[in-house]
């Protein structure tokens, strides 16, 4: 039996599905169940009948689909694919910042540790962000971590006031401006299709700034037949997978997050036949986590 015909066996033998992000290789895409970004898996998450889920994805997605499924076993297909925007606010900064504004939200992009979403207001994704924050009450809001995602939901909405931090993912902020401008000079004829954790430069050339389900579903709909894509490289699988005839490139070699990139097949069978390394949150952190989370679940109806 090959690895993939292992996979399939093993997970209807252990009742497991298994969710990959849109960033993993094409080739663990191929074989998981369900397929899409932070929003999508965690909302999918809670929907789902099977005991155990088995994530293809870094630790605070896993994370999220734990706090949201407390009963369900939740398996890393890597325990080591870790983010590093995650652990770049620390706990000290958020209370700080509310002690001197007392009217402050905490919005923290979903990209953080169950122990930061602990002290955070809501949740947010690439995907809802803007809609969310736009539906708070609070006017004043702390937008942690990522500085760039920051910036362009505060460009989309002029009525709300900011502070940012100063996180970033170091995959988007080295896609650089000449990087872009290169790639539109090969392809002149391509529009730019970039999400909103690249700097602010690289926004203000790009055609269409939007979460990676949103360029899936922009560049499927739309009718270009040529994109430069400025994500991490593994959304290019779906992009051809849905749109077999269309042209998609890249601004070069630095798309790449290397823990995503962690997970392969052999270690999603692995992960099945040991059902380990086991997502476990501690009770108090994961009651107060889960909050933020179905807030943004809840706004985002
Ligand atoms: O929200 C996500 O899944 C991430 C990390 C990127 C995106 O835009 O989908
Ligand atoms: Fe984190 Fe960036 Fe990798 Fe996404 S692409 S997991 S934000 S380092």
């Amino acid at each position: 039996m090959n690895t993939i015909e292992e996979i399939q066996k093993l997970k209807k033998e252990k009742n497991a599905v298994i969710l990959a992000h849109y960033y993993v290789d094409g080739e663990v895409q191929a074989i998981a169940d369900y397929v899409g970004d932070s929003y999508y898996l965690s909302k999918l998450a809670t929907t789902l009948s099977e005991d155990t889920i088995i994530f293809c994805g870094v630790n605070f997605m896993g994370e999220s689909a734990k706090l949201l499924n407390p009963k369900k076993k939740v398996i890393m297909a890597d325990e080591y694919a870790d983010c590093p925007m995650a652990h770049m606010v620390d706990i000290d900064t958020i209370e700080q910042v509310r002690q001197e504004n007392p009217d402050v939200c905490v919005v923290c992009y979903v990209n953080s540790t169950a122990q930061i979403k602990a002290h955070s207001d809501v949740c947010v994704t690439s995907s809802n962000a803007v809609r969310i924050v736009k539906a708070l009450p609070q006017s004043k809001i702390f937008f942690i971590p990522d500085n760039n995602l920051g910036h362009y939901v505060a460009s989309q909405l002029p009525e709300k006031t900011f502070i940012f931090h100063d996180g970033f993912c170091h995959v988007h902020k080295s896609i650089h401006l000449e990087n872009v401008l290169a790639a539109k000079e090969a392809h002149p004829e391509a529009l730019i299709l970039t999400h909103p954790e690249c700097t602010q430069d690289v926004l203000e050339h790009s055609d269409f700034i939007g979460s990676t389900s949103e360029i899936i579903d922009f560049a499927t709909k739309d009718s270009h037949d040529t994109y430069i894509i400025c994500t991490e490289m593994g959304i290019f699988y779906e992009l051809g997978q849905k749109n077999p005839d269309k042209k998609f490139y890249s601004v070069g070699h630095r798309q790449f997050c290397p823990n995503m990139k962690r997970i392969s097949l052999d270690k999603v069978l692995l992960a099945l036949r040991n059902l380990s390394p086991e997502v476990c949150l501690d009770q108090d952190i994961a009651d107060l986590a889960k909050r933020p989370l179905e807030q943004m679940l809840h706004y985002a109806k």
